[in-house]
């Protein structure tokens, strides 16, 4: 073996294992996490999703409640093709904590301009928190195609 050879095997080698660091440091150390799959929709045997969904707390009741001060929580059910609700209201400053699931297909959950941008997979329940300082309207769109009207499948965020 040349001595360029080993060299780069032992640069190769390095990088690698700074890398797996760098993803354990993130993973582990500062908690980054996809937001998705850590909380699930139990479906009981013989019980279709769809049901299962809106049996299931907090999807039995979707909307955007106050939690504290400032602090919002907004509970969502995706299906083809809406959001329930599809609308939010919030005051500038507010931070909301989107709680999403799908009742049929992968949906996406997206406000373009934020970094509110998700999967929405069936039976899973992502969530994503973002403050929004800046008040408007913002959209809030399906990204990821679900069928015939996915085009169609849009909300809006209002800020005041
Ligand atoms: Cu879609």
């Amino acid at each position: 073996m040349a001595v360029y050879e080993k060299i780069f095997a032992a640069i190769s080698a390095a990088v690698l294992v700074l890398l797996l660091i760098a993803v354990g440091y993130a993973a582990i150390g500062l908690g980054i996490n996809l937001p998705s799959h850590r909380e699930v929709i139990p479906v009981k045997p013989g019980q279709n999703l769809a049901s299962a969904v809106l049996e299931t707390p907090p999807f039995n009741t979707p909307g955007l409640r106050q939690i504290a001060k400032n602090k919002y929580e907004a509970v969502v059910i995706a299906s083809a093709w809406s959001f329930l609700p599809s609308e939010f209201d919030l005051p500038a400053g507010a931070e909301v904590t989107f709680r999403v699931t799908s009742a049929d297909v992968t949906h996406g959950f997206f406000i373009p301009g934020t970094r509110v941008n998700t999967m929405v997979i069936p039976g899973q329940i992502s969530v994503i928190t973002y403050r929004f300082d800046k008040p408007g309207t913002y959209l809030l769109i399906c990204h990821e195609y679900c069928g015939l009207l996915h085009h169609t499948m849009a909300g809006k965020v209002v800020v005041k």
